[in-house]
């Protein structure tokens, strides 16, 4: 994929050598972008970076979100990702799909202070078991698409600042946005934080899937795919007062050079087009997503 390739490129030949929290220094750089047009075909990197493992991990991630849980106890089951950071009982204080289905709400009303709520909002708002209140952020864009599809406030946001602050691993991929033109459903994401050569493949994986099913839930063409990384950074090994290792870089070129070979793309537009679901109602839109993924990652 040449523009992987180019962002890797771009990373260490623009970035600066950058200690961080984890005591591994990265060469970073601020503010990549890159695009892909899903037509073009799926962006899987076949390279060691996305092995079958990691393929079945992704999948059921993505899955997990979709399922707005807030713990590990049934993903941990096919892969391990996740586990270091939830606790014994399997739970997540940072769990994406928490957010993207269930974002808190602040009052029992439903509704911000001092904001209106016409009658109609509450068709993404549930009352959890606790009694909190939650507001479903993929239904709302999914019913926008289909109702208001040059809407530009198909935003999905999985920060919330009071759980960033105190979260052990605040989300790195925290916001996207829809956007349609023409026929095309395109999908803008933006990531604080991307370690390239191992975090990001997974991303771009996971969100241009992530695209071609809402696509196929609501009609729409997959069309470009556009990330934004903030912080992207590769690590590069240890540095006591910032020293540059020349050992270590040697090594991050060798490694490097596994990436650059013929990149190869699964493509699975085919397989979802023809798998797309018949109409569905309202919140039974989505209840079939987990199963379509599960059924892809079965797929030889
Ligand atoms: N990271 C990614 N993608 C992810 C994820 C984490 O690249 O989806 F969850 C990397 C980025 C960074 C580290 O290297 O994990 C998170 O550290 P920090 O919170 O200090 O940015």
């Amino acid at each position: 994929m040449r523009q992987y390739l180019e962002l890797v490129d771009s990373v260490l030949s623009g970035g600066t050598h950058k200690p961080n929290r984890t005591g591994v220094d990265t060469i970073s750089s601020f503010s990549e972008h890159y695009e892909v047009d899903l037509q073009e075909g799926y962006p899987l990197l076949t390279t060691k970076a996305m092995d079958g493992y990691r393929w079945n991990s992704m999948i059921h991630e993505v899955c997990w979100y979709l399922s707005g849980e807030e713990h590990v106890r049934d993903l941990r089951e096919e892969t391990e990702i996740w586990n270091a950071w939830a606790d014994d009982a399997g739970h997540l204080d940072t769990a994406y799909g928490r957010f993207w289905r269930r974002y808190p709400i602040p009052n029992e009303e439903g509704q911000l202070e001092g904001e209106s709520w016409p009658e109609d909002g509450h068709r993404w708002v549930t009352e959890e078991a606790d009694g909190r209140r939650t507001f479903d952020q993929l239904q709302y864009v999914i019913d926008t698409l289909s109702e208001n599809p040059n809407s530009r406030r198909l935003v999905v946001n999985a920060w919330h600042p009071a759980n960033a602050a105190v979260s052990t691993l605040p989300p790195c991929h925290y916001t996207y946005v829809f956007n349609v033109q023409g026929d095309r459903l395109n999908c803008h994401l933006t990531q604080r934080s991307g370690d390239i050569a191992l975090g990001v493949p997974f991303n771009i994986a996971a969100y241009a899937l992530l695209t071609k099913v809402i696509a196929a839930q609501t009609g729409f063409e997959p069309g470009t795919f556009a990330h934004t990384v903030v912080d992207s950074h590769v690590y590069c090994g240890r540095g006591d007062r910032g020293e540059w290792y020349a050992d270590n870089l040697k090594a991050l070129q060798s490694r490097l050079a596994a990436v650059d070979e013929p990149a190869e793309y699964r493509d699975v537009k085919s397989w979802l087009e023809s798998s797309a679901p018949e109409e569905a109602e309202g919140d039974e839109r989505l209840d079939h997503v987990p199963g379509l993924l599960e059924q892809l990652a079965r797929e030889p």
